[in-house]
């Protein structure tokens, strides 16, 4: 179709709230802490930001809101949605990068959790070709 003839990952954008853990950093596994966060995907690139919540107090200002705290670089990743076993936690996406870091994403509106497997499982595929 001519929509798929302009994917490519400068068009395959998106940002939203989803919920987001860490569960393994270079082949190690981590203690989860969820957190929302401002996730915003651009070239082949997925940034969580931190959640505003956990500014210190009197830091509340925009600025504080928009700081990138992980940076996941698509290319070479691998996702899928998370076994049982991984959370009680419905709708939850596995996401392994090529270096080796794993995080769990959720939200609880299907939907919502949906478009953003399409776009990363796109995003994915569209490095691989470029
Ligand atoms: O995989 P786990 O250890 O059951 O994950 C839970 C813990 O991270 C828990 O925090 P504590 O480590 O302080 O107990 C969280 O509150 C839970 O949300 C985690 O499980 P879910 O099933 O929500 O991913």
């Amino acid at each position: 179709s001519s929509e798929s003839q302009h994917h490519n990952t400068q068009t395959l954008e998106k940002a939203g709230i989803l919920n987001k853990t860490k569960i393994c950093e270079n082949g190690k596994r981590v203690r989860k802490n969820w957190a929302q966060s401002w996730t915003v995907l651009h070239g082949g690139v997925l940034i969580f930001h931190k959640d505003p919540k956990s500014a210190p107090a009197g830091n509340s200002n925009k600025t504080n809101q928009i700081v990138p705290e992980f940076t996941l670089e698509l290319r070479g990743a691998v996702i899928g949605w998370a076994s049982k076993d991984k959370s009680s936690k419905k709708n939850v996406l596995e996401l392994k990068t090529r270096s080796g870091a794993e995080f769990l994403i959720q939200y609880d509106t299907e939907s919502i959790i949906t478009d953003w497997h399409k776009v990363i499982v796109d995003t994915i595929r569209q490095l691989e070709l470029e």
